[in-house]
């Protein structure tokens, strides 16, 4: 089973809010800014969570009629989850640009407000089929520092940054309850929603991936378009053998909910290519590099098949890529088959 601390009774000193002035006063010569910024996007989580909770109510399910840069349909309450985490953040002075996996090109901050040094990409709603089925859906958040000189407005270049350089990353999840997981690189935490304060608390301390599972998560609908070593590895993870139980299958199409079991019982998630799709449909920069850094943080691997996840130079914004992770022994199975002849 999975590691973490269950953490002690609801205290001011267990937020969220105090927990990153903390990791920021750990970290020498932080400035105010990461504080700042974590701050606007855990009023942005907390602006979502407020409107997917009584989304069936509130007139925002269903779609827009429009379709975003992926080519798929937007919902309203993707829109809702972008423009907020946007208008949470341009403001303040601690961003110099940011990108979406709704928006095609990178966000410029308004011209009236100062540009800061950090980067921040997100997917606003990710696995937002889920929304009109009442299943787990969430928002993920990457912070990079950023790269051009000077303190004007960031451009492209100071998105396209290999994910071993975030600085932070992390997801919100919109499920039984609403809970909010970031590291630093430097451990990984989890803070449960606490609705009737209005804030965030400590309640997985320390998350730590055991090195095996007995889940594996992968869309089995996809079997026959993948490569041959991927259904070799499929079909050897649900068989029983010698001195190997047949490992449960689990899989919610939300990676934001199937990444957040996986962290904490430990197991794999795969979305692999396929032949007529070898990049696959994840997002580099929005999903698998924000994950990897958690997931690597908390003791587990990602890669993308031949390198790992965090080593991917990206080249455009939104680029995509197969994706191996979780549990460290059963990322190495799957990268076994896979690179068998
Ligand atoms: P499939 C949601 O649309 C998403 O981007 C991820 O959250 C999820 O893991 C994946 O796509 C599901 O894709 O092909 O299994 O429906």
């Amino acid at each position: 089973m999975a590691s973490w601390r269950p953490a002690g009774p609801v205290q001011p000193g267990s937020s969220l809010a105090r927990h990153v002035l903390d990791m920021q006063r750990a970290s020498p010569g932080a400035s105010g800014n990461f504080t700042g910024l974590f701050q606007q996007i855990a009023l942005a989580v907390k602006i979502i969570h407020s409107r997917v909770h009584r989304a069936g109510l509130a007139g925002v399910l269903g779609l827009t009629g429009e379709t975003n840069v992926q080519g798929e349909m937007v919902a309203k309450l993707d829109q809702f989850s972008n423009d907020t985490l946007v208008k949470c953040a341009e403001s303040g002075g601690h961003v110099c640009v940011m990108a979406s996996e709704e928006v095609e090109e990178v966000i410029p901050v308004p011209l009236e407000e100062p540009a800061g040094k950090y980067v921040l990409m997100f997917d606003p709603l990710d696995g937002s089929g889920n929304i009109d089925v009442n299943a787990s859906i969430g928002t993920i958040f990457s912070i990079y520092k950023r790269r051009t000189p000077g303190e004007g407005r960031g451009t492209l270049e100071d998105c396209l940054q290999p994910g071993r350089d975030l600085v932070a990353s992390g997801y919100a999840i919109y499920g039984s309850s609403t809970m909010f997981v970031y590291t630093t690189g430097n451990g990984v935490y989890g803070f449960t929603f606490d609705p009737s304060v209005g804030e965030f608390f400590l309640s997985h301390d320390n998350i730590r991936i055991p090195k095996r599972g007995s889940i594996y998560s992968i869309n089995e609908g996809h079997y026959h378009s993948w490569v041959p070593g991927m259904r070799r590895w499929a079909d050897w993870i649900k068989k029983p053998e010698e001195g190997k139980k047949a490992y449960g299958h689990r899989y919610i199409g939300a990676m934001v909910a199937d990444l957040h079991r996986t962290l904490l019982r430990g197991g794999v998630f795969c979305y692999p290519g396929s032949e007529d799709k070898p990049e696959g449909k994840l997002r580099l920069l929005y999903e698998a590099a924000p994950f990897a850094f958690l997931v690597e943080a908390a003791g587990g691997a990602a890669s993308d098949g031949s390198q790992r996840i965090l080593d991917v130079e990206p080249e455009v914004l939104h680029q995509r890529t197969p994706l191996f992770i979780g549990s460290s022994e059963d990322v190495s199975d799957v990268l076994g088959f896979l690179q068998e002849t």
